[in-house]
């Protein structure tokens, strides 16, 4: 695994615009608080903090009306811009990028950023839902539940023109690089997408059905059949069971456990492929001060765990 010594270059992004509800934007923070870097420390790894925390919260442009359906587009955008290039500089140094949100939109950024420097890399989206919405197929407008349409290039021309916000973002990602775990709540607009693009995903079915173990050794086998290609991974934590992680402004019931959460970050720190992590999702201002406790412990231990902490 990475050795001791190695550096992990941490983005904050105290962001929300990509959804309705206030907080998630504190998830950084309460994460620092709750000692994410002195952990990291302590495993013997170098941090090295790209130092951001204000910046997400001025960029927020004066007027920003809605774009057919997608709320706050230029916000997004503006921020998802920035992770990019912080994602992108660690990702250069050689860094293990992680990048705590947040809410998922921000994925946009650390998918564009790490891409630009592992042209190769296989993504893993640990998630309840799907993410893939596109512009017109989204109904909320909430742009948190689209980052994936974005970087796979599935957006139509009207939906996303070169001259638009989001014309910055080209397709990074390849679909047959893209692997999910713990989806439970995906739109009919979206199981269309993963269906016509064959895009390979693991449901809470099939976490039923297989074992964890044994889920995790199929998308790994899918994405990285040889565990030689960088991975990027991006956990939503709402893929956990809102029994173990609360605070969390989309909760859908019957999600992984602690354990199972955990065994995914396990057995990609295990592979040494690991490049990027995202954790994401992580609102301190839902519930009431014992589930943000909880949830902020686990979405920490979650991280350490993807950076090795529980291996032998
Ligand atoms: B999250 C929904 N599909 O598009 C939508 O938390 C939910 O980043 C999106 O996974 C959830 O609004 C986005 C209904
Ligand atoms: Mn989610
Ligand atoms: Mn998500
Ligand atoms: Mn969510």
């Amino acid at each position: 695994f990475l050795k001791n010594g190695s550096v992990v270059g941490v983005t904050c992004v105290p962001f929300s615009g990509g959804q309705p509800k206030g907080g998630v934007d504190d998830g950084p923070v309460e994460m620092m608080r709750f000692g994410i870097l002195d952990q990291l420390q302590g495993m013997g790894y170098q941090i090295e903090l790209s130092n951001s925390m204000d910046k997400y919260r001025s960029m927020r442009p004066e007027s920003d009306p809605p774009i057919g359906k997608m709320k706050n587009p230029r916000y997004v955008s503006m921020a998802a811009r920035r992770v990019a290039e912080q994602v992108q500089e660690h990702c250069s140094n050689g860094r293990m990028a992680v990048t705590l949100g947040g809410d998922h939109s921000i994925a946009m950024g650390t998918l564009v950023g790490s891409t630009a420097v592992y042209r190769d890399l296989c993504v893993i989206w640990v998630d309840a839902h799907a993410d893939v919405n596109t512009p017109s197929t989204t109904d909320s407008g909430n742009l948190h539940g689209c980052p994936l349409s974005f970087v796979l290039g599935l957006c139509s021309p009207d939906d996303h023109p070169e001259d638009g916000p989001f014309g910055w973002i080209k397709p990074c990602v390849s679909k047959d690089r893209l692997v999910y775990i713990g989806l439970r709540d995906v739109d009919a607009g979206e199981k269309a997408i993963l269906r016509e693009h064959g895009i390979k995903a693991f449901s809470m079915h099939d976490v039923d059905k297989h074992g964890i173990g044994k889920v995790v050794e199929m998308a790994l086998d899918h994405v990285n059949k040889d565990r030689s290609l960088p991975i990027h991974m991006s956990f939503d934590v709402d893929a956990l069971d809102p029994s173990v992680a609360p605070a969390t402004g989309t909760p859908v019931r019957g999600g992984l456990t602690f354990r199972e959460g955990h065994y995914i970050c396990e057995a990609v720190a295990e592979t040494g492929c690991l490049v990027a992590l995202d954790l994401v999702e992580v609102n301190p201002a839902l519930g009431d001060p014992d589930s943000l406790r909880q949830t902020v412990a686990v979405g920490c231990s979650l991280v350490r765990c993807s950076l090795g902490e529980t291996l032998l």
